[in-house]
């Protein structure tokens, strides 16, 4: 028979088991928020994790807290070894999402019979964080790509060719990092299994991949974002199919058409041609000086391309272009990866 005792003992256990899940979910939203703040510098996401450690703080009562040490707790300090293998900031947003989801779930449950304001708090939180997850995983897979393409000088273009994916990978490996995949002709299905297979090869490089014209092909692929001519589909429309997690790049090459895509929200732009070049025959060089004069107040990445290869990398280093994006240059030489590391060594020094 139960004793008033035993009742007593029982809501004991209960106190401590809200007590270690209150505590384990601000630990966890404190370390969302740290990452939002430190990592990705976004208020937004700080002031939504701060109030959720505010209220869950507020409504951390004495009766929880004074039932910390009742009774001892055999498990402290065990760890599991998949904690250990956490390395990236994606990786630790979502076990600590998940380390949040789970003690609010168990607060939920263990607070409904005796505090029911909690107990809801504890749900209403829980479904706002699976929204918070996803929303910060979006927007840092955005500020890594963008990240990417900041640090990163030399973009490689694709065009049909044959043994293309062996000639990608060799790139890569040359340590090139910005990958886009550009194709005018042929079937979709050939495209399509082309960009899963470039897109593979990406991630296993930590490479950024981007397709190029075909928003399709982009989604399906999984693509980390579009590039687009001034013939495309709009900006705008191409971040209402695309969302926020990924880049688009657009190709410009007048004042005008530059300022519309920063207006739009693009994130990098192609400028060109620099220089003759038989990929893209009919369109009329722009040349260093023009391309100089309409980038000098641009403060987005942007990246010349035409008639750029090894050895003109140096003359356009010299003169302020620091970013180029590269097709025949890489694709038809005997060795891509010599090439890619020649090129990004040029691309490197500091003058
Ligand atoms: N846009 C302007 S020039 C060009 C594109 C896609 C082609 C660049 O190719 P290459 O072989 O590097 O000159
Ligand atoms: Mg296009």
């Amino acid at each position: 028979m139960e004793n008033s005792n035993s009742h007593q003992h029982e809501d004991l256990h209960i106190y401590q088991i809200i007590d270690a899940n209150l505590d384990r979910a601000r630990e966890g939203l404190r370390v969302l928020e740290d990452w939002a703040r430190f990592g990705l510098g976004n208020e937004d996401f700080v002031i939504r994790t701060k109030n959720f450690r505010q209220i869950l703080g507020k409504n951390h009562a004495e009766i929880y807290k004074k039932s910390r040490n009742f009774i001892e707790d055999q498990s402290k300090g065990l760890s599991h070894f998949e904690q250990n293998n956490r390395k990236n900031p994606e990786e630790i947003i979502c076990s600590n999402s998940a380390r949040i989801q789970e003690a609010l779930r168990v607060i939920e449950e263990f607070s409904r019979g005796h505090n029911k304001n909690l107990s809801k708090i504890a749900s209403e939180i829980r479904y706002e964080i699976y929204t918070l997850e996803v929303d910060l995983l979006k927007f840092n897979t955005r500020k890594r790509a963008e990240l990417i393409i900041r640090e990163n000088n030399l973009y490689f273009v694709t065009d049909q060719k044959n043994k293309l994916i062996e000639i990608i990978e060799k790139i890569l490996s040359g340590g090139v990092k910005l990958i886009q995949h550009r194709f005018k002709e042929g079937n979709d299905i050939k495209h399509l299994q082309e960009a899963i297979e470039i897109k593979r090869l990406c991630k296993k490089y930590n490479s950024l991949f981007i397709v190029n014209d075909r928003i399709d092909i982009a989604l399906a692929s999984d693509a980390d974002g579009i590039h687009l001519g001034q013939g495309d589909i709009d900006i705008v429309t191409a971040r209402k199919l695309l969302g926020h997690s990924k880049i688009i790049g657009i190709s410009a090459n007048n004042s005008n058409d530059i300022n519309n895509a920063i207006k739009n929200g693009c994130d990098y732009i192609g400028i060109g041609p620099v220089f003759k070049t038989t990929t893209k025959k009919n369109k009329k060089p722009l040349g260093v000086e023009k391309i100089k004069n309409l980038t000098k107040d641009l403060n987005l990445p942007w990246f010349a391309i035409g008639g750029i290869n090894k050895k003109n990398i140096s003359s356009l280093k010299g003169q302020g272009i620091k970013k180029v994006a590269v097709i025949s240059g890489l694709l038809n030489s005997e060795d891509p990866k010599e090439e890619a590391i020649i090129i990004l060594k040029e691309l490197s020094y500091e003058n």
